[in-house]
């Protein structure tokens, strides 16, 4: 018996029995177990001990290891779960407190009405195409049949990057580009942003467009009608009407308003429609054959329609809202109707 480790384990059973909380556990497994610690000393010294008495003498201390080992795990377990206890018991958790509500956001209502356009058309056979929204000159004026100084030009104020290059005013700027790399027959529509330097109640600098073709053989007016006719009737309800009002636009001859009956008063008259029983709703024709000519086509042997719509003014339209500038400036009480 060797009574060096006897008084190691006597010590230790006091000092253990002290052992009310993890951090003071983990001191006396330091100080026992660690690298500078007693029991670990003990083996580091085992070459000191006289060859005869090494063996038992390193049995001893073995076992004293393991059986400070075990006792420390005994009571670091009990320690633990009388910890995890107390927790329970002073941090109850209330299962029946209401969760911390995360409003969701959800699509801006120009990208709704946007979407939903776009729905009906594909639904009819029509592709979307894109272009560049710093556009040519070319193809948002000189290919629509609008050369340099042409006085049509100034029905659209423009942003001039340069001399030849323009932030596009409108969509139609995507006709000629599709025609140039497509053959007929052609159904499109092209959606996105266009720039005018325009700003009041029903006109700002920024807004959304989206522009619609079809070019075949034997395309009439009758087809432009019956395709504009079936997208209102989708979009504003199969009672809404509509009607052609003849008009220019340098790139379709001929040229029509589209108007359709008041959404608010249903044609009756009203401060909306101005008492008209109608509203305008987007601008169509028949392709000029001057932009065939430009894109490379026959005008002799093709014909197509083209319209062009304001996706806010179709927004305003559908859901009464009077003043354009509501839709970008970022009010939630506007926004969160939609
Ligand atoms: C055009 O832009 C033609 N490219 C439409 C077209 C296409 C005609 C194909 C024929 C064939 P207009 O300038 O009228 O047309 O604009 C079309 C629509 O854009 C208008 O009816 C209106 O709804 C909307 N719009 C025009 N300017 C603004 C603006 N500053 N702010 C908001 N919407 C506008």
């Amino acid at each position: 018996m060797f009574n060096d480790i006897d008084s190691i384990k006597n010590l230790f059973r006091e000092e253990i029995e002290k052992a009310d909380n993890l951090k003071y556990l983990q001191e006396l497994k330091i100080k026992y177990l660690g690298k500078k610690g007693v029991i670990t000393g003990k083996i580091k010294s085992l070459g000191t001990i006289p060859p005869n008495e090494r063996r038992e003498y390193g049995q001893q201390v073995n076992d004293a290891k393991k059986y400070i080992e075990e006792i420390i795990d005994v009571h670091e377990k009990a320690l633990r779960t009388s910890e995890l206890n107390k927790t329970l018991q002073t941090q109850r958790i209330d299962v029946t407190v209401p969760g911390h509500y995360t409003p969701a956001g959800h699509l801006h209502p120009t990208t709704q009405v946007l979407n939903e356009i776009i729905r009906v058309f594909t639904s009819l056979g029509f592709h979307v195409e894109q272009g560049p929204e710093v556009e040519l000159d070319f193809y948002n004026f000189e290919a629509l049949n609008m050369p340099k100084d042409h006085p049509a030009r100034d029905m659209q104020d423009t942003f001039y990057i340069s001399d030849d290059v323009v932030l596009r005013t409108h969509t139609s700027s995507v006709q000629v580009r599709v025609m140039e790399n497509n053959s007929p027959p052609l159904r499109v529509i092209a959606p996105g942003k266009v720039y005018r330097c325009d700003a009041d109640v029903t006109h700002i600098p920024m807004f959304h467009q989206l522009e619609g073709f079809m070019v075949d053989k034997h395309i009439t007016m009758g087809d432009l009608k019956g395709v504009l006719q079936v997208f209102i009737h989708m979009v504003f309800g199969p009672a809404t009407k509509l009607r052609l009002r003849p008009s220019f636009f340098p790139f379709t001859e001929p040229s029509a308003e589209i108007d359709i009956s008041c959404v608010i008063c249903k044609g009756s008259g009203c401060s909306v429609c101005k008492n008209t029983g109608w509203l305008e709703i987007l601008g169509a024709g028949m392709i000029n054959p001057r932009v065939f000519e430009m894109a490379g086509y026959d005008p002799e042997f093709y014909t197509g329609f083209a319209f062009g719509m304001g996706i806010e003014r179709v927004a305003m339209l559908k859901y009464g809202i009077d003043d354009i500038r509501l839709f970008y400036e970022n009010d939630k009480k506007f926004l969160e109707q939609f």
